[in-house]
């Protein structure tokens, strides 16, 4: 089901015609379907590793990958992204390695990579707690003078949490070079959106900060570009952050330790699935003529064998030190862990 009101770019293949983005040219299209179809493939593979016990708990992100996507093919590597546990592979638009992104999904260390390498800060778990963190560095960036930007990706949810109050006044405030995106998937685990705010449009909380607010199909990469490309060009010119609200459904369950059918509406999710945002995005560049048959399948052969090689490589990593958890938790460890420890 498609929301009325929300920017779009791609048709139905029928009664609405598909919109083309300035200044993308067709390699430009096909990396961003390359880059679906990564993360699509990724996912759809972590969650066969988890079921055959190669990695823990995994937060799914089918049909969230034309957000994120879209999101970072905005940006320039020089920009940050703060992604929560819902944009965990989100590393890979940046050249890092599955076998990190699985590692870390596997609880090894060798999961843990610097922010720095890769201008992309740790998978946040914590509600909103990074929104902040973002604001900051943005703000940082500015008083440097430096050009770069942040982008922090959250929930629905996280919009009720005092963090990403105090992250979006902040960044307003300081006129920080900030893109706030909020992937509307309309359910914080099993809490709907209407038991989460009275607010029309999540959008709309942008007004009481002091700056847009804008609310795009999340299902369309395209529109997902654009919006952020617009905000990008917004917080580099220096007038400060920007709220996107993309708005899609969940159509999987929150996570592999979690059984929808207990809350969810399950017709709606079957809509959800037919409609799909890497099966959209193929229609319409089938559409455009700029991808084939050969093309395609050379493309989800590569995603395939990135993650083959990945866990792979995940799975050959040493057994960790157990201690390893403990040695940043502490600066002073309390006696009685280490008398634990020993015995
Ligand atoms: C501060 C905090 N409170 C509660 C939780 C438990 N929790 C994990 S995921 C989640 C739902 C978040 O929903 P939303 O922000 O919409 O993000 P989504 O999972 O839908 O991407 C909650 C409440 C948490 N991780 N952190
Ligand atoms: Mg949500």
């Amino acid at each position: 089901m498609v929301e009325d009101g929300l920017r779009r770019v791609i048709g139905d293949g029928a009664s609405v015609p598909d919109g083309r983005v300035d200044g993308l040219a067709d390699t430009d299209l096909l990396e961003l379907h390359r880059q679906l179809v990564l993360l699509r493939t990724y996912d759809e593979r972590s969650l066969v590793y988890h079921r055959q016990g190669r990695i823990g708990t995994y937060a799914i992100f089918w049909n969230h990958e034309a957000m994120q996507a879209g999101a970072v093919h905005a940006l320039e590597d020089e920009d940050w992204i703060f992604p929560s546990y819902r944009e965990s592979a989100i590393g890979l638009l940046r050249g890092m390695p599955a076998s990190t992104i699985l590692s870390w999904w596997r609880g090894h260390p060798a999961g843990w990579w610097n922010p720095a390498d890769y201008n992309v800060a740790s998978i946040c778990v914590p509600i909103g707690t990074h929104v902040p963190h973002a604001a900051g560095l943005a703000w940082g960036k500015k008083l440097r003078g430096e050009s770069a930007c942040a982008l922090v990706f959250f929930g629905d949810g996280a919009t009720s949490e005092g963090s990403f109050h105090e992250g979006a006044n902040f960044a307003a405030v300081m006129d920080a070079p900030l893109i706030l995106f909020c992937n509307n998937n309309q359910w914080a685990i099993s809490t709907p959106l209407e038991a989460q705010t009275h607010a029309e449009a999540l959008a709309d909380k942008a007004v009481g900060y002091g700056m847009p607010g804008v609310r795009v199909d999340g299902g369309d990469v395209l529109a997902v570009y654009e919006a952020t490309r617009e905000a990008v060009e917004r917080a580099r010119a220096g007038s400060g952050p920007t709220f996107i609200e993309a708005v899609s459904y969940r159509a999987a369950p929150h996570a592999t330790a979690d059984d929808p059918r207990a809350y969810i509406d399950l017709d709606r999710v079957e809509e959800e699935k037919r409609n799909e945002c890497v099966g959209r995005y193929e229609a319409y560049l089938r559409r455009l003529g700029v991808l084939d048959d050969a093309t395609a399948e050379e493309i989800k052969n590569e995603a395939l064998e990135t993650m083959r090689q990945g866990i792979t490589a995940a799975e050959a990593e040493p057994e960790p030190d157990p201690e390893l958890v403990f040695d940043n938790a502490y600066v002073l460890p309390p006696p009685n862990l280490r008398e634990g420890w020993d015995a």
